[in-house]
């Protein structure tokens, strides 16, 4: 049976992925993203085999979140599966170093903007007993690395939002699932460098890192399970990545 499934972020990588993995199996979908002329492109490709709205959104605005949400066309309106997907890391500077708006930035969106649209799409899922949140986290949110500071914060923030999340909803049919990747090459680097391409694909070269059809598939996995079960979690990495051990600073003499 079709379903409806929104998807935030959907203007790049992992969401433009994961909207086309829902599409081809003829499920109907809202996209969003601050970005509609790639959206619109997107719906152009895809709605031979789907059902498309296209929400021009910026997470980070709460108001506009759930003005969009609450002004949904009938036809989209009873969302069965929500991707929270639409997040950034900006620089890697130490702490000491960074631009405080980046911070603002990384906090707005990958929690305030995730916590918006879960907030705006949970009364209709429990109200229905049917529905599934999907957060995308990252490996960030577990294992600290120098220049993570606060993104890894917000990811860990990912993580333990969506457990919370299963506590609240216990008693309910809603699902929710946390999906933590390590390195996957999309646009995240060029973003986090400030459009620095030539750093972004130096991080990714000889990397073998995962591609953004390699998360999509896990979406599909998580959401396409029997009706009574729910996936907690998945960690998933390249095998090139690993968390190494712990790193000794010696000092000179
Ligand atoms: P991309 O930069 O390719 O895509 C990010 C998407 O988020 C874009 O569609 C962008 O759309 C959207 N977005 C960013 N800010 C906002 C905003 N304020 N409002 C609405 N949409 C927004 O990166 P990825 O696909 O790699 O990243 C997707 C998610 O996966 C992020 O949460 C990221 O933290 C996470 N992640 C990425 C990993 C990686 O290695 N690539 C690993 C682990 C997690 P637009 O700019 O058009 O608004
Ligand atoms: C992005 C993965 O390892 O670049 O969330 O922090 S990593």
């Amino acid at each position: 049976m079709s379903r409806i499934v929104l998807v935030t972020g959907a203007s790049s990588g992992f969401g433009e992925a994961i909207a086309r993995h829902f599409a081809a199996k003829g499920d109907r979908l809202i996209l969003t993203a601050r970005r509609i002329e790639r959206l619109e492109k997107l719906r152009a490709e895809l709605e031979v085999s789907a059902k498309i709205h296209l929400l021009q959104l910026d997470v980070q605005d709460r108001a506009a979140v759930a003005k969009a949400i609450a002004s949904l066309p009938a036809d989209f309106a009873e969302v069965d599966i929500l991707i929270n997907n639409a997040g950034l890391a900006l620089g890697l500077e130490a702490a000491h170093r960074v631009d405080l708006d980046d911070w603002d930035t990384m906090i707005d969106t990958n929690c305030k903007g995730l916590a918006y649209c879960t907030r705006a799409l949970l009364p209709g899922m429990v109200e229905r007993n049917r529905g599934h949140v999907v957060n995308i986290g990252s490996t960030a949110g577990s294992y600290a690395y120098p220049g993570a500071n606060v993104y890894g914060a917000t990811k860990a923030f990912v993580a333990q939002f969506s457990a919370n999340l299963r506590s609240d909803l216990l008693g309910t049919q809603v699902r929710v699932t946390c999906i933590a990747p390590g390195m996957a090459e999309t646009e995240f680097s060029v973003v986090r460098f400030k459009q620095d391409a030539e750093r972004a694909a130096a991080f990714y070269a000889g990397s073998d890192a995962m591609t953004a059809d390699d998360i999509a598939g896990a979406v599909i996995y998580v959401t396409d399970q029997p009706a009574h079960l729910n996936i907690n979690h998945i960690e998933m990495m390249p095998v090139s990545q690993a968390s190494a051990g712990l790193t000794v600073h010696r000092r000179d003499s």
